[in-house]
């Protein structure tokens, strides 16, 4: 049982290798609404570190950046992969490691590289490039999931399974229009991965790990969408509600 007042969410930091360690500021802001003090992590923790920090904090946030070493799920680098922070990605399969089997259970929100990093850490694989090694069933029309226009702004359509955690918290809603920036995607999910969104070319924007309470991750941006689209804002909510127990 927690005896503080708000609870305390860690969030992954991101770096350019320019100095600094960084966060987006929407990421706090939108914690901070839903009544948590979000507080960014260092980006080196070892084992006995990690232990630390999985019994400190109440729930964790791994924000979005860049892309995932493709050797943590045993592929070679194609030419359309991005920009790569091996060390955060140590960090962050790391931490979800040990918080997939943590007991008692912590909650879990992960965004857009977040969902990517949960599925690699559960075992599960991505498409490198989207534009270079996915094509969509005969029928089904190919989307930009890099998206040109501002990040408040969907621009494309996810279809939401209602036997999940997510359809509950969004109040049922089978149909959620979000952002998109993202050139990566989940391709075979991991172990204990159920997928609860799907996009239009059968994207996988979604899903949630079956061995916890609350571990979502998603492939949008909710951050940048839950100021205008309160179903947005429940994701974060749903989030602050579950670190609160
Ligand atoms: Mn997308």
């Amino acid at each position: 049982m927690r005896n503080h007042g708000k609870p305390v969410v860690a969030v992954t930091p991101s770096t350019e290798n320019n100095g600094k360690y960084h966060v987006s500021v929407p990421y706090f802001d939108v914690l901070e609404r839903a009544g948590v003090i979000p507080v960014l992590l260092p980006m080196h923790l070892d084992d006995n570190d990690i232990e630390q920090v999985v019994n400190i904090f109440d729930g964790f946030l791994f924000a979005g950046g860049c892309d995932v070493l493709p050797s943590e799920y045993g592929e070679e680098t194609v030419e359309a992969c991005g920009e790569i922070q091996p060390q955060r990605d140590k960090l962050e399969l790391a931490l979800f490691r040990r918080l997939f089997v943590l007991k008692p259970a912590k909650p879990v929100l992960a965004i857009c590289r977040g969902i990517q990093v949960m599925n690699v850490a559960a075992g599960g694989n991505l498409y490198q490039d989207i534009a270079a090694q996915y094509a969509p069933d005969d029928g089904k029309t190919v989307l930009t999931h890099r998206q040109e226009q501002p990040s408040y702004i969907p621009t494309h359509h996810v279809t939401v399974a209602k036997d999940t955690l997510l359809y509950g918290i969004i109040g049922g809603m089978s149909d959620l229009y979000v952002n998109s920036h993202h050139h990566q995607a989940v391709k075979k999910p991991g172990a204990g991965m159920k997928i609860s969104a799907v996009s239009s070319d059968g994207i996988i924007e979604a899903m949630e790990y079956e061995g916890l309470p609350f571990c979502i991750g998603v492939q949008w941006h909710p951050e940048h969408l839950a100021a205008g689209m309160p179903e947005q804002m429940k994701i974060f909510e749903a989030f602050a509600a579950a670190c609160r127990k």
